[in-house]
């Protein structure tokens, strides 16, 4: 199957052709079986993309040829939870970003899948803030359920891709790590879900050389463990600072503190967590803040974010962007303007995460099947550019998760995902940050209701600052996990 470019009146897969031309099944069942489709990654978004064609075909839908390549040895991506720092057992690049102790850092009920609650996933209602064990076992529920894990060459890093303007093909060269070989094979359409939080962003600051303690990025943080007893120094005022942060307290760093490059994150810190304009210089064992303070630190996390980055992708296919809600040339968020057999899973910053994939997975899925068609590439583009105008323009938390939830709308207002509650997906994420603006520290606690089964969670049976144990089997388990303290 190819999507041909009719000039201005827009791309048309040859599905869609054909169908416009009543061909026979046997014609279209022909050019289906040869149409081959790439998804690179295993990861959430990955897996929605495969999940997506497999529903379609569920359903009685015939569909291509897909093979998707992960360079893990397991599925789930940054919930496949690495203790490995650095390179891994073949020389690759460690692509977990996740720690210990990781709990969901937003309610479970707006992420969950619209076609696979949680609820039918553990037999029951769970806690809103399950452990990464907890949310990798939902993950995989569903994929396995799906019966798609064939689809996967585990173990084979993407290498490099590129496209042919004479064969109107993706040549895609992977190492496959079990057989220590190298090898190509083309494809029609290339779906890139390697996610973005994975490179680092590493700044340097003055004297970052000569300091006496450790200085790693919040990629390489493992183990909260390490700092217990330790004066830490956080740099960065994001999602990773305020979780790695109260990681850190939770399991005995003598003291913190955070600094910010652009605005503070302004939570109510415990007694022994400070906060600071950004980090100036540090020598052997000090760091000297903007304010003009300085403190003796132990050991610098680097919480300064994570670069977009496809160093397997040829040039004019490769997206640039900042990690922001409307990167550009990515008409709907996911068809690569300049050539929509390109696509691109996951890439915006995230408020709506797990949901947000399958929307795109599934709409992607009908642009190959040729159900959607894709206008021409000017129209393309400026669709993009209303989106990116309308980004522009967002001030607050609220304005932001609402536009990629109205983002989310678009999509599956396209497709047969089935649909849910976004304006109430947008009231949680709202109940949320006012629950971490009382208290950060016990935000975790509370519970809300499923916008899929709309049954109210439970509450967790030991409050997160107390539950050291982050467990699938202590987190399902019914007993407290302080029951002498609680009964005494
Ligand atoms: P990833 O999960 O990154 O998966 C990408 C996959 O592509 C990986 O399996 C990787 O091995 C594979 N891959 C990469 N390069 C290659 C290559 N060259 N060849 C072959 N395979 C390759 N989201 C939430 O909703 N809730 C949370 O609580 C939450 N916490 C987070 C905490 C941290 C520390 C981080 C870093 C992210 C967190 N996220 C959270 C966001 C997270 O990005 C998404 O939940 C989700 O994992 C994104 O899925 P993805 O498939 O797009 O990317
Ligand atoms: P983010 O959300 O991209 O945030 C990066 C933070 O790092 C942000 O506060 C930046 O400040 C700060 N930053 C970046 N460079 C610097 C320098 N040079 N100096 C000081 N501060 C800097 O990344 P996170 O890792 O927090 O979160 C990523 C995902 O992980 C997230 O979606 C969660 O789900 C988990 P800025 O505001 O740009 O000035």
């Amino acid at each position: 199957m190819r999507i041909f470019h009719l000039g201005e009146a827009g791309y048309f897969s040859d599905i869609a052709l054909l169908n416009a031309a009543q061909s026979n099944q046997s014609d279209l069942w022909r050019i289906l079986m040869s149409t081959r489709i790439a998804i690179l990654g295993a990861g959430p978004s990955g897996l929605a993309q495969l999940r997506a064609f497999q529903s379609a075909q569920a359903k009685g839908a015939q569909i291509p040829e897909i093979v998707c390549f992960e360079k893990q040895s397991d599925w789930g991506g940054l919930w496949n939870y690495t203790w490995r720092t650095g390179t891994d057992e073949h020389g690759e690049p460690v692509h977990g970003s996740m720690y210990r102790y990781l709990w969901s850092n937003g309610p479970k009920e707006c992420l969950e899948f619209a076609d696979y609650t949680f609820e039918e996933h553990f037999g029951r209602p769970i806690a809103s803030y399950p452990p990464r064990e907890v949310l990798f076992d939902y993950i995989k529920g569903r994929v396995e359920k799906a019966g798609v894990r064939d689809y996967i060459r585990f173990n084979t890093a993407v290498r490099n891709v590129v496209f042919s303007d004479a064969t109107q093909k993706f040549t895609v060269t992977v190492q496959d790590h079990i057989t220590d070989t190298i090898y190509a094979e083309e494809f029609d359409y290339v779906v890139c879900a390697t996610g973005h939080f994975s490179t680092p962003k590493i700044p340097s600051f003055e004297g970052f050389d000569k300091f006496g303690g450790r200085i790693l990025h919040a990629h390489d943080f493992r183990d909260a463990l390490e700092f217990k007893d330790k004066d830490i120094l956080l740099v960065g005022s994001s999602y990773s600072a305020e979780d790695i942060g109260s990681q850190c307290y939770k399991y005995g760093a003598r003291s913190i503190i955070s600094c910010y490059r652009t605005a503070p994150m302004n939570y109510k810190w415990p007694k022994n967590w400070e906060e600071k304009p950004n980090l100036v210089r540090v020598d052997t064992d000090t760091a000297y803040f903007l304010d003009g303070s300085s403190r003796k630190v132990d050991a610098i996390i680097l919480c300064t974010g994570y670069l977009h980055h496809f160093p397997f992708l040829a040039d004019d296919l490769r997206l640039k962007t900042n990690n922001r809600l409307w990167p550009l040339n990515l008409y709907k968020g996911v068809a690569w303007e300049d050539n929509p057999k390109f696509f691109y899973i996951g890439m915006q910053d995230q408020w709506y995460s797990f949901n947000m994939f399958d929307a795109q997975a599934w709409y992607v899925r009908d642009i190959i099947l040729g159900r959607i068609e894709l206008p021409a590439k000017a129209e393309m583009k400026a669709h993009s550019m209303l989106w990116r105008e309308k980004e522009l323009a967002l001030q607050t938390a609220e304005e932001m998760y609402t536009y990629q939830g109205d983002y989310i709308q678009e999509l599956i207002d396209a497709t047969d995902y089935p649909s849910f509650d976004i304006p109430a997906v947008n009231k949680t994420f709202l109940e949320w940050k006012y629950h971490k603006k009382q208290n950060i520290m016990t935000f975790r606690d509370h519970s809300y209701r499923s916008l899929m089964t709309g049954t109210v969670s439970p509450p967790h049976h030991t409050p997160w600052l107390e539950a050291l144990d982050d467990s699938l089997e202590a987190y399902l388990s019914d007993k407290s996990e302080l029951p002498a303290v609680k009964e005494a």
